[in-house]
């Protein structure tokens, strides 16, 4: 392994192995992967508690880029669960001789790029330099855990674990006293699971949340041919739409809908489950009065489900539109809560004050545990770039660039940091999108800009001032036109972790429209890009 390099790309989750391939086997590039885990999967290698399960179906949760590969894999269920998309990324990394090319258990954690040779000097936490000239970064937006700072923990008698950095060998509820905090995604994934096994699971839920059934179940024959046979067309769908997804947003208005009309469309897609309930109609993430009659209908269904009216009424207490906050979807997570050996606590009424050495303690009182989960969600989109000390130009930090948000332009490419590119970085779609479209996007973008600077002899490509300042604007006017920063406390926009300033981080505007754009911009000469021999 040589350490002088054309390329480094840190992860090697979806995003992380496809830019390998792109560069090392299409462009011919020396190409290092340095990677924290002790195998492929990013996220998913991390997020490894009861119930993980993407969100995204599984036959659009996959990359399309070559088509022998879709045909040959073939996914079980509906959603794909963690340990299969372990399966399928370890199979991907196989199939194209992928980890030969990717150190593991390297966790980078210094980069500095020194303007007189052109080069990025990149340190790991074991001491060893490497140095390259185009460093991108595929470190996912939902990688560094954020563990709230509450008193007492360091005292607490039991176990406790974040979601995120779950245990390879996992956890043993049975018999247990489980306290979990966060009814985000996670929470709502877990609770389920936990509740099966644990002697009691008392939930502490801050902010009560939307939740639609997923419906999962495994495929059946028939679906798996459905979808080999249609993949060419369901790419098209994915690649042509906002979010990524095989399946198109209903043209169809909410209010211009007659009431009965509304709530049997409601009542099937609920049936139907997952997030395609989101796209019943066109107006709910853009009119509240529309989003009020998703939010109503669901918060009735949680009422209707849930036996206990106290429990029932704090869980649809929910105080921001629908799908304005990441909309999870469950399995019977609602139902949970009729179980005798689950309780909920409200702590927005009554906060959590501290970790005691038995429980957790609110200001009514102390609630016995002896594990304690955090599904407390995490520093996105910034966070895992953050933490790396990155240090551009004259030394200066990536945190001190981003002080005030981050500032980049098309989410790829941020000023006063050469030759470093970010794939979905915050000011693109990322999280809006289904990730592997938006990743391949990404990746497919970055190597055929690298392909043209070598084609045309250029050393150098750097963001402008300008654009990025325009870019910025494209991205909050996106999201301001629609209802998304409502929900004034979701970590798209950085407000669940104390401190973490606000900004609307993913490009809301869709990524059919932001693909277009990209192209646009590579049309143009790469437009808004300083690009220097
Ligand atoms: P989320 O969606 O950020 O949810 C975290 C949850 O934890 C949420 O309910 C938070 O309440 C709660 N939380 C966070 N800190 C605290 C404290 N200090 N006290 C009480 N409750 C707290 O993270 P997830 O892991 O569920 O999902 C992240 C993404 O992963 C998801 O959107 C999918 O894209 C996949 P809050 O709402 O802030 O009041």
């Amino acid at each position: 392994m040589t350490n002088d390099l054309d390329a480094i790309v840190i992860g090697a989750g979806f995003a992380g192995l496809y830019q390998l391939l792109c560069l090392r086997d299409r462009l011919g590039l020396s190409v290092q992967v340095l990677e924290a885990g002790e195998g492929v999967g990013g996220t998913w290698y991390w997020n490894r508690y009861p119930g993980a399960r993407c969100d995204s179906e599984s036959h659009g949760y996959c990359y399309s880029f070559s088509e022998e590969l879709q045909q040959e894999w073939e996914w079980s269920e509906r959603y794909p669960g963690q340990p299969e998309i372990m399966r399928y990324l370890n199979h991907v990394a196989d199939k194209f001789d992928l980890k030969r090319s990717i150190r593991f258990d390297t966790r980078v954690v210094g980069a500095r790029y020194d303007e007189a040779s052109n080069r990025w000097h990149v340190r790991t936490d074991a001491g060893e330099e490497f140095n390259t000239k185009f460093l991108i970064t595929a470190v996912g937006c939902l990688s560094t855990a954020n563990v709230p700072k509450i008193s007492g923990l360091d005292d607490f008698g039991g176990d406790w674990y974040h979601t995120g950095q779950w245990p390879h060998e996992g956890v043993d509820f049975t018999g247990k006293r489980v306290g979990i905090i966060g009814t985000g995604s996670t929470g709502i994934q877990a609770i389920p699971v936990i509740a099966q096994t644990a002697a009691h699971l008392t939930v502490f839920q801050r902010t009560a949340n939307y939740s639609v059934p997923a419906q999962n179940a495994p495929l059946t024959p028939e679906a798996k041919r459905y979808f080999k046979d249609n993949m060419a067309e369901l790419r098209r769908v994915m690649h042509s739409n906002a979010n990524g997804q095989p399946f198109m947003v209903s043209e169809r208005m909410a209010l211009a809908t007659p009431a009965e009309e509304r709530m049997a469309l409601y009542e099937a897609a609920w049936e139907k489950g997952g997030l395609e309930f989101r796209a019943t109609f066109q107006d709910l993430l853009v009119d509240r009065a529309a989003n009020d009659t998703a939010s109503d209908f669901i918060r009735t269904k949680i009422q209707t489900i849930v036996k206990d009216p106290e429990t029932a009424a704090l869980l649809s207490d929910i105080d921001h539109p629908y799908a304005a906050k990441r909309p999870p979807i469950d399995t019977h997570y609602f139902e949970t809560y009729n179980r005798d050996n689950v309780t909920l606590v409200n702590v927005k009424a009554a906060p959590i004050e501290r970790i005691t050495p038995t429980g957790i303690a609110t200001r009514n009182g102390e609630y016995p545990a002896d594990i304690i989960v955090f599904a407390t969600g995490f520093d996105a989109m910034t966070g895992p770039m953050l933490r790396m000390d990155i240090r551009g130009r004259d030394g200066v930090s990536l945190a001190d660039t981003w002080q005030a948000g981050p500032r980049n332009y098309l989410g790829l490419q941020i000023e006063g940091f050469p030759n470093l590119f970010t794939i979905t970085g915050p000011g693109s779609p990322s999280v809006l999108c289904n990730m592997p479209v938006a990743i391949e996007q990404h990746a497919e973008w970055i190597s055929g800009c690298i392909a043209h600077m070598r084609e045309q002899g250029l050393e150098r490509i750097e963001a402008m001032p300008d654009a990025s300042d325009a870019w910025m604007e494209q991205v909050n006017a996106a999201a301001n036109a629609t209802l998304l920063p409502q929900a004034t406390h979701s970590w798209y926009l950085g407000a669940n972790v104390p401190g973490k300033p606000r900004i609307f981080m993913p490009y809301a505007g869709g990524m059919a429209r932001y693909r277009q754009i990209c192209a646009e911009i590579v049309a143009n000469n790469y437009e808004g890009f300083a690009l220097t021999g």
